[in-house]
């Protein structure tokens, strides 16, 4: 036993790694080990020879198994700092993507900036002066109850004399904002974000985005518009999709028209989702937009002579196109958070 305790001992020291020192183990303390037959082998012993030969057996299988625990700790140190271990799977890398809404303002931008239109940025908060009077709503006009508004607190100190300010309720506000500091011919697109204070369902939010259009011109007619709309919705939901024009209102543009697309009943759209929004809103379209030729008053309000320049403007809703674009079934999804949706696009 003395020897074999001398052979253990220099044979777990020189262990040279963690295989090694289980061979070790099972060697000097494994069920079949030589100390292990002795330990067996105590119960046949008459009485005073177990009681003086069991505890140096026991001692020494004690002492044999915390020096193999001591150089396992050592191993596997040396281990993890001095060695690389080939055979741990690696780190994944998650890369970012971009959000279904800003995939799609890069397509409209790409599809207008394709028939020379320019893009052009506007101001969030707006005055009450840009967003509606400017634009033909006067105060108390019954079509301000079509936009229903965040009015924003005014400075505090010249409560007085300062203009009302708002979260724009659209993006046609950009529409004067530009014409005062711009000679036409000209033709631009306003990409945003708007705000409207109502309750939200499948195709409604509060906070939401547009896109403005304004071309101007000499002669500029419906049949351009028309003409842009058509190419622009063809390009954006390939040469099949279905439209219509539909007679609407807007203070700001004469005549005015709505467009909608063709949610169920067409040749290639038809499908689960679109069907679900048509039953939600109760009609085989979704409208997309509203639009119009601009009111003569518009141009009087950005100082442009009178009767001198023809146009069209439209507001486009980003949101409605990324839906039909991906067949999302409900608008609230785009802010969920929920990165079942997000991780899809
Ligand atoms: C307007 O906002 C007008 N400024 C559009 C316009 C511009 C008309 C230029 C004439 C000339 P309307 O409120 O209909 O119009 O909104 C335009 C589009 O925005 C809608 O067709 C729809 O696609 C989208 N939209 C409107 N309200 C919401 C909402 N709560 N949530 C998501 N999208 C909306």
């Amino acid at each position: 036993m003395e020897n074999m305790e001398k052979e253990a001992y220099a044979e777990i020291e020189s262990a040279a790694n963690l295989e090694e020192l289980e061979n070790a183990r099972v060697k000097y303390v494994g069920r079949k080990s030589e100390l292990a037959l002795e330990l067996r082998a105590l119960k046949d012993l008459p009485l005073e020879k177990r009681k003086a030969v069991a505890p140096k057996l026991q001692n020494l299988r004690r002492s044999i198994e915390s020096l193999l625990e001591l150089k396992k700790t050592e191993l596997s140190k040396t281990k993890t700092s001095g060695q690389i271990d080939l055979t741990r799977p690696g780190i994944k890398h998650r890369f970012g993507h971009l959000h279904p809404l800003t995939i799609m303002e890069r397509k409209v931008i790409d599809i207008f900036s394709s028939m020379n239109f320019s893009v052009i940025n506007g101001p969030e908060i707006e005055t009450e002066h840009y967003n509606f009077d400017a634009l033909n709503i006067p105060a108390n006009h019954p079509a301000r109850e079509m936009w229903d508004t965040f009015w924003l607190k005014p400075a505090s100190g010249n409560e007085k004399h300062k203009e009302k300010t708002l979260l724009r309720t659209h993006t046609s506000p950009m529409q004067v904002r530009y014409m005062e500091t711009h000679t036409p011919p000209f033709q631009i697109i306003v990409p945003g974000r708007v705000f409207r204070y109502e309750a939200t369902d499948a195709s409604h939010e509060t906070n939401f985005h547009q896109v403005e259009g304004l071309m101007v011109g000499k002669d500029i007619s419906l049949a351009n518009f028309k003409y842009v709309i058509e190419q622009f919705l063809k390009k954006m939901f390939g040469p099949e999709t279905e439209f219509r024009f539909r007679p609407s209102y807007f203070p700001f543009t004469e005549p005015s028209l709505e467009v909608d697309i063709r949610l169920v009943g067409g040749r290639e759209k038809e499908n689960d989702t679109f069907r679900a929004i048509a039953e939600s809103r109760k009609s085989e379209w979704l409208e997309v937009m509203g639009a119009g030729m601009v009111n003569q008053k518009v141009f009087e309000a950005a100082h442009y002579n009178p009767g001198e320049w023809q146009g069209f403007a439209f507001g486009v809703g980003l949101e409605r196109l990324a839906m039909l674009k991906y067949k999302i079934p409900d608008i609230r999804l785009f802010y969920s958070d929920d990165l079942r949706f997000i991780n899809q696009f």
